[in-house]
């Protein structure tokens, strides 16, 4: 199973504790996700009216213009690129920085703990900091926007591709993906249709949905990719 949703008809939802936001659902249980992503769009005076702290762990990613984010006591200024992981129980208030609008992605999924691991602090990262990985083939990287270590239950990465670049193989397997297009275009192969993607797109990816993707366009294309990791799943 999949979704592809083009920005132009995800309708917008009004979240309890948000003033002036709108917020564009993108996944979540009511589709059969395993955790919620959601594109929140924020006026220039809006955001969260008061700190959140909860039972689930959360990811922000800012895609556009400036957000202020009050993570554990401290105030972050994030731009485009910029992220942080929040974990459960963690308190955190997000609004918009500058005087201007800002567009965040944010993920929310409930935390599956492991016997003699410890869970994750709070970060802010940079993607611009993050390395950009080679793994199988030229002129396709990945970046590992958090650690690598068993303490988390998923990942986000941002996979990037040259013009013309695409995957080894069509990929089976038993993650599930929350997919949002940064930049560029590309065909995807989902379960046996093809679908033309641009930036701004989202596409969710159910546990085994064979997927292939490659990059058409002049520039290259990325895209953000939730997935979920490091744990048993029987
Ligand atoms: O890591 C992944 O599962 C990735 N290669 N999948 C994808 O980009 N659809
Ligand atoms: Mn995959």
């Amino acid at each position: 199973m999949y979704a592809v949703m083009p920005p132009e008809g995800v309708l917008e939802s009004r979240l309890p504790n948000f003033r002036a936001t709108r917020a564009r659902v993108l996944a979540a249980p009511a589709l059969g996700a395993r955790f919620a992503q959601i594109l929140l769009q924020i006026a220039a005076d809006g955001g969260m009216e008061k700190p959140r702290c909860d039972s689930l762990q959360h990811f922000l990613y800012v895609v556009e213009g400036a957000a202020e984010l009050v993570l554990d006591g401290a105030t972050h200024r994030l731009t485009p690129g910029q992220y942080a992981y929040v974990p459960v129980a963690c308190a955190f208030r997000l609004r918009a920085a500058d005087g201007a609008a800002t567009e965040v992605m944010w993920i929310q999924k409930p935390y599956q703990r492991l016997d003699g691991v410890a869970a994750p602090a709070p970060f802010v990262g940079d993607a611009a900091n993050v390395a950009a990985v080679c793994k199988h083939t030229e002129g396709r990287t990945w970046q590992h926007l958090l650690p690598d270590e068993l303490g988390f239950d998923f990942a986000v990465n941002i996979l990037a591709f040259e013009p013309g670049n695409y995957f080894p193989m069509v990929e089976t397997h038993v993650m599930e993906h929350g997919l949002y297009m940064l930049e560029g275009q590309g065909m995807y192969l989902l379960q046996d249709q093809w679908h033309e993607c641009w930036a701004k797109d989202f596409i969710y990816m159910a546990p085994f949905c064979p997927q292939f993707f490659y990059a058409t366009g002049w520039s290259r294309a990325a895209y953000l990719l939730y997935k979920d990791v490091n744990r048993d799943v029987a």
